[in-house]
């Protein structure tokens, strides 16, 4: 799907997300396959508004406002709705596809209610582990194109090359590259054995500080952000078992995953993998891991399950 013609072929089928405060709405349908017409392939759009950047503030009133309606007045407050002039330099939406979609896509993207697990290490190892075993490597295809350079090779901002330790930099498919506000770049690892933070050990120290180094460098050198401006984190649950950290510009509030529950900081992982000692399981191996699942997550029913017989089991 590359461009109107092709999403306009787009069938709805329902609404599975629709969020008022990221003014989003992530509808369900299909897309004919364009090799086989037949073929009715899985579609999922995501439709957000972009936020106003602060580049369009001199002008906005004066040159892009094309009409308002009054709504009301209260002494010194007024308020209206307003319509602003079509613009190529700054779109009114961010449209993000997969297709074809996976079931665990379609449920990723359905609203849910969350509830919180608490994941020991031998929960890890019965539950969490065969879980991630079982994806197929296509899932992380896309992840992998972008390592062999094969997929966005003109987006990335960084490649430290060491096959074991090192790491791609680039913009995350949810920034829109203009919005300096919700700045979104991605850090990942070269290596996929590295599935999640449940893998990372003391050896992986200097990879991880070479992307905090690396990443703050960058916003500096390319956007002029200074010190501080970057919040680094790790998920867990991740959505994808190749090990990524999120570079999200620090005032970009409410963001769907920097919630505690799901969001590690990198540097609080950093100095933990520092204090810890050499010998033995690491840190990330013996941690109980505490953390939101949405009632569509395939891990969702094994831990709520496994969260009655906690107290039993005894700590390693
Ligand atoms: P995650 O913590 O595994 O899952 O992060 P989340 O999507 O629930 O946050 C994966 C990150 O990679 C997310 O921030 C995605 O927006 C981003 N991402 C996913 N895909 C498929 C792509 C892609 O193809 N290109 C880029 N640049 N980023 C992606």
């Amino acid at each position: 799907v590359k461009d109107i013609n092709s999403l306009r072929l787009f069938k709805f089928e329902r609404i599975l997300n629709d969020d008022p405060v990221a003014h989003s709405l992530t509808l369900l349908g299909t897309i004919p396959d364009i090799q086989n017409p037949e073929t009715k392939l899985q579609a999922i759009i995501r439709v957000e508004k972009t936020s106003l950047p602060a580049q369009q503030g001199p002008t906005l009133i004066t040159h892009f406002l094309k009409d308002v309606q009054f709504m009301e007045n209260n002494d010194i407050y007024t308020w209206f709705l307003g319509w602003l002039e079509a613009s190529r330099e700054h779109p009114d939406l961010k449209i993000n596809i997969i297709c074809p979609a996976t079931e665990v896509h379609v449920r990723k993207y359905t609203k849910q209610e969350l509830v919180m697990v608490q994941e020991t290490a031998k929960l890890y190892e019965k539950i969490v582990k065969p879980y991630i075993d079982a994806f197929p490597p296509s899932r992380t295809q896309w992840v992998e194109d972008i390592i062999t350079g094969k997929s966005e090779a003109d987006k990335v901002l960084h490649r430290s090359p060491d096959p074991d330790f090192g790491y791609v930099i680039l913009p995350d498919m949810k920034w829109d590259l203009i919005t300096l506000q919700s700045l979104y770049l991605v850090a990942i690892s070269s290596s996929s054995a590295i599935r999640s933070l449940r893998d990372i050990r003391k050896i992986h120290l200097p990879m991880l500080r070479g992307i905090r180094s690396e990443a703050t460098r960058i916003v500096q050198e390319k956007w002029g952000l200074g010190a501080g401006a970057l919040r680094l984190f790790v998920h867990y649950q991740p959505s994808y078992y190749h090990f990524h950290v999120h570079i999200v510009n620090a005032n970009f509030h409410g963001t769907m995953g920097s919630t505690v529950g799901q969001a590690h900081l990198l540097d609080d992982i950093i100095s933990m993998l520092e204090l810890y000692p050499d010998d033995g399981p690491g840190i990330f191996q013996r941690l109980t891991l505490t953390y939101g699942l949405g009632n569509q997550h395939g891990l969702f029913e094994p831990m709520k399950e496994a969260q009655a017989s906690l107290e039993q089991i005894a700590p390693i």
